[in-house]
């Protein structure tokens, strides 16, 4: 049997000799309980400092655990909030299948990792590396097919919903058209596609970025919002609606909820638009009709009818 000869040292610091058979014959009792430097030069002891770290990662993680404020009845939805709307849960339902798919692949190459490093790794004694893999062609077939079927599945969902999601009905309850502009919104209620600033039955709402406008909707009824932008690029996002769609200027986006829930919900840009952006807020109160009804006619009284017009670059940068 070939054998080799290396130098080790013992923990109170002299060298000596030791003649240890090759690899796979290297037996723990051999080192008659001294402590010898690998042959990589490596004298750690991995147990000994999982040991130390194992309090500080339980600390950190409580502190992760228990600093985002969520409860356990948050935890099912990952961060999502809860959907407000007849559309929000297929976003949710997206969202947390994603999820699953996402952990099934991190656990099983979580788990190959750990297996390998445990069952794989090098012999503190020993001088030779593990046996190695390569140009196996089974194995690069099978995680060029695996990864491309993930995708593929994927995208099919993704897919599917966006289809869903972006369908606008011909004739909705409602239209709001919704103006982005540098740094607030305007919403212009029953309006159609182009909003008519003479039309005396239409209503609108204009805000600026100190005083952030609120946009009211009727529970239960479809509304269809035509975002259009007077300046850049914006993205009207009601956060709790789940949707969000890029405010382009001369584009006219359009997409439609039916909302579910009567309550009070925040909006915001989701498009860097600009020094301000982060002011560009707005709040959403889901009401009952005869509540939206007696709002639009309030801002009829107070002068508001007609509509802020699309492309005009008069009013949003100055009303700071
Ligand atoms: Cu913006």
């Amino acid at each position: 049997m070939a054998r080799i000869s290396i130098q080790t040292v013992p923990v109170d610091g002299s060298p000596e000799g030791l003649t240890l058979p090759s690899r796979c014959d290297a037996k723990a009792g051999e080192t008659s309980g001294r402590r010898y430097v690998s042959p990589n030069g490596s004298d750690r002891s991995p147990r000994r400092t999982m040991r130390r770290k194992l309090p500080q990662a339980l600390a950190l993680g409580l502190v992760i655990a228990t600093a985002t404020g969520c409860s356990a009845n948050d935890l099912p939805r990952l961060g999502l909030p809860s959907p407000v709307t007849k559309e929000g849960p297929m976003v949710l339902q997206m969202w947390q299948g994603s999820w699953i798919a996402a952990l099934v692949v991190g656990v099983l190459m979580w788990g190959l990792i750990i297996w390998s490093v445990i069952f794989h790794r090098r012999k503190r004694t020993g001088v030779e590396i593990p046996p190695q893999t390569r140009y196996n062609v089974p194995i690069e077939a099978l995680y060029t097919a695996v990864p491309i079927i993930i995708v593929s599945v994927l995208f099919y969902f993704v897919a599917r919903d966006e289809a869903k999601l972006t369908q606008v009905s011909a004739k909705p309850q409602h239209y709001v058209n919704v103006v982005g502009f540098q740094w607030s919104w305007a919403f212009n209620y029953e309006n159609t596609e182009t909003p008519d600033p003479a039309n005396k039955d239409a209503a609108y709402d204009v805000g600026t970025p100190k005083d952030a406008p609120t946009l009211w909707l009727p529970v239960n009824e479809t509304v269809q919002f035509r975002l259009t932008s007077r300046d850049v690029i914006h993205d009207f996002w009601p956060v709790n609606f789940m949707m969000k769609m890029d405010v382009v200027p001369g584009v006219v986006n359009k997409f439609e909820v039916t909302p579910t829930v009567k309550g009070e919900y925040r909006g915001k840009c989701a498009e860097l638009c600009g020094v301000d952006h982060s002011r560009m807020l707005f709040n959403v109160k889901v009401v009952d009709r005869a509540d939206y009804d007696k709002h639009l006619a309030d801002l009829r009284a107070k002068g508001q009818n007609g509509a802020v017009p699309s492309g005009v670059i008069t009013m949003g940068s100055e009303a700071k």
